[in-house]
């Protein structure tokens, strides 16, 4: 199935995130096309009633096997961004994972995070050093708890429901210094050697696993399509597991 001629309007914040995302990605990486499963570019399905569109984007990059932008909207009600870089084995890198959920109301859900896949779980000390640098500046209103499969996020990791359009920008510009950051302290690592990949990839696996535990996704896509459906696009399009 191609694209429909006109492109679904998101709600704005949804709109600008994924500007931010496609221009940090372009500013500091060069981008290769990355093929999804056959049929899975391009996605329709029915929630309730109501038609589900599925936009995918996705790109490869030296240090990223895979980059996935994906918009999706349910009807006129329900907006989803989701964003995941998964890196490739070779570099000691975290995952970057993002999910906005808007409604005509506002965004109920705004997450973001770098989430470590070392041995020790924890992230090296050049992100923390970056990452704290301006962390103290952040406040938003209305943090939220994250669900127990969440204990796969960092520190740093911000949940919240943005309260106004200033705690909305607040959430974006976060946004786009986690992608720098993650973008410029990759470009300067080595390779790492057979038994240390295999540590990382283990570790991405794992976060793979528990993302898959998402029972609010998982809901969404199981209505829309079926659970047959819902599980084959969780486990071989949102959080494939490397071999
Ligand atoms: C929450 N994700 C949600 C919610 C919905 C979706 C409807 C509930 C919103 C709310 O509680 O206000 C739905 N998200 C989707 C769908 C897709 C999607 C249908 O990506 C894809 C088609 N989720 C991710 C990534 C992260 C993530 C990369 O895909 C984090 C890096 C996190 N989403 C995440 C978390 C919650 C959430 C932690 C809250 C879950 C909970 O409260 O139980």
């Amino acid at each position: 199935m191609t694209a429909p001629a006109t492109k679904p309007k998101f709600y704005p914040l949804i709109e600008q995130l994924a500007g931010v995302i496609l221009e940090t990605w372009h500013q500091h990486l060069e981008l290769e096309p990355f093929t999804l499963p056959e049929g899975l570019g391009y996605i329709e399905g029915k929630l309730e009633g109501e038609r589900l569109t599925i936009e995918n984007t996705c790109y490869q990059s030296q240090h990223f096997r895979k980059m996935h932008l994906e918009m999706a909207k349910v009807g006129e009600n329900l907006d989803i961004l989701h964003c995941v870089m998964f890196p490739r084995a070779e570099y000691a890198l975290p995952m970057f994972g993002c999910d906005l959920v808007g409604n005509p109301r506002g965004v109920s859900a705004a997450i973001a995070d770098l989430s470590p896949t070392s041995a020790d779980k924890t992230l090296s000390v050049d992100y923390q050093t970056r990452l704290r640098q301006n962390q103290g500046n952040l406040n938003f209103s209305q943090p939220r708890d994250l669900p127990e499969w969440g204990a796969i996020f960092s520190e740093f990791c911000l949940f919240i429901r943005p309260s106004n359009p200033n705690e909305e920008q607040q959430f974006l510009e976060r946004v786009r210094e986690f992608l720098t950051i993650h973008c410029q302290l990759a470009l300067g690592l080595e390779k790492l050697s057979p038994a240390e990949q295999a540590i990382y990839l283990a570790g991405q696996r794992h976060y793979c696993q528990e993302q898959q535990r998402n029972d609010k996704t998982r809901r969404v896509l199981e209505k829309a399509f079926n659970p047959d459906w819902a599980e084959r696009y969780m486990s071989q399009v949102l959080f494939d597991i490397p071999a």
